[in-house]
């Protein structure tokens, strides 16, 4: 994720062209700033787990350090449309002992009688891991584990877990999130982002233990291909994965989608097993108000909806972001519509 000159462009003609349309959803709440939703149905009721963006005056830079969020506040509904509750701060910075700032995109996961919130923060040394924490219920509190996942890097973990009882962990996001210094799970800050015409850098996914608390096998790359079999090269910013991986199953395929960050679509890949690869088959969300796209898809009632956010309620301020949820429909042959956020 990353802020610079072109994004205010991009905002801008959004807003412009946006000036006869109308947001298809509202922010789920309004008196604080929320973003990156990953929602989940628990017990029978909605949970969704954001970013609780905040103003913390650091000034913008193409590491989104302006993105300085010390806490997580779960937001519960009993019903898509009913009254969105705020349950208060779940995990707070200052409670997680590895981890010096920047609590970016998280996700949960119940297993066994506990919860557990999976997040990335930046250590101390400057370096993003992914840490979890565990409460007694969908709202926390959430009592953070005393290290980082061990093998964790880079940003946005999404946990799947498979009709098997297996959970999975999705993860990986470039430019300040990171991946482009990894290659084969190793840091080095020597290494870059691809050059044009080479593949682009591919998401992250890794079984989790059965405790839930680690790894169980070290992350993999998962391959998204276009339809004649072939990765995406950097240059195809409109396909290739750049950060905020989901993963959800459909009508018995993994569908995996991401945010494609520097032309600002939420696309999809359909494969056959949890690890892929993945064949692209399309966008889920065009580009909404504010630089950055991050979403979940969670079924509810027989119907599915998209979790996203946007940047309408601060008037387009990129890190003061706002959660919002529109139903999406499939077609016959498994593909997805394509979702438009502001109508006429
Ligand atoms: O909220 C901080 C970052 O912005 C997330 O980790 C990315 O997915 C983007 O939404």
């Amino acid at each position: 994720m990353k802020t610079f000159c072109i994004s205010s462009l991009l905002l801008l003609s959004i807003q412009l062209f946006g000036q006869d349309k109308k947001a298809i959803s509202q922010p789920l709440v309004k008196h604080i700033y929320t973003a990156d939703p990953s929602a989940h149905f628990f017990n029978g009721k909605i949970y969704i787990y954001p970013s609780h963006d905040i103003e913390a005056g650091i000034p913008f830079d193409d590491l989104g350090s302006h993105f300085a969020m010390k806490d997580y506040h779960v937001i519960s509904m009993d019903s898509i449309g009913s009254e969105a509750v705020d349950n208060g701060v779940a995990l707070q910075l200052s409670d997680v002992p590895w981890a010096e700032k920047q609590m970016w995109a998280p996700d949960a996961a119940y297993k066994d009688g506990k919860y557990y919130l999976y997040f990335p923060a930046k250590a101390y040394d400057g370096i993003f891991k992914i840490g979890v924490a565990v409460g007694d219920t969908p709202t926390g509190p959430f009592t953070a584990q005393p290290e980082a996942i061990k093998g964790s890097y880079s940003i946005d973990p999404a946990v799947f877990e498979d009709e098997d009882g297996s959970y999975y962990m999705y993860f990986g996001g470039i430019w300040g999130g990171q991946l482009q210094n990894y290659r084969n799970n190793e840091f080095d800050q020597a290494n870059e982002l691809p050059k044009p015409g080479e593949p682009a850098l591919l998401p992250l996914v890794a079984k989790l233990t059965d405790d839930m608390l680690e790894f169980a096998e070290t992350p993999r790359e998962i391959q998204i291909l276009d339809e004649q079999g072939e990765l995406f090269s950097e240059q195809q910013n409109d396909k290739r994965f750049f950060e905020a991986a989901w993963l959800h199953k459909y009508k018995g395929k993994y569908y995996f989608s991401y945010s494609t960050g520097d032309t600002h679509f939420i696309c999809y890949a359909i494969g056959d097993n949890p690890y892929g690869p993945f064949t692209y088959r399309g966008r889920i969300l065009n580009p909404v108000v504010g630089w950055t796209t991050h979403h979940s898809i969670c079924e509810l009632g027989g119907k599915w909806y998209l979790f996203y956010h946007d940047s309408s309620l601060s008037n387009g301020v990129t890190h003061l972001r706002s959660v919002k949820v529109a139903e999406i429909k499939y077609r016959d042959d498994g593909s997805i519509e394509t979702l438009d956020p502001y109508k006429p």
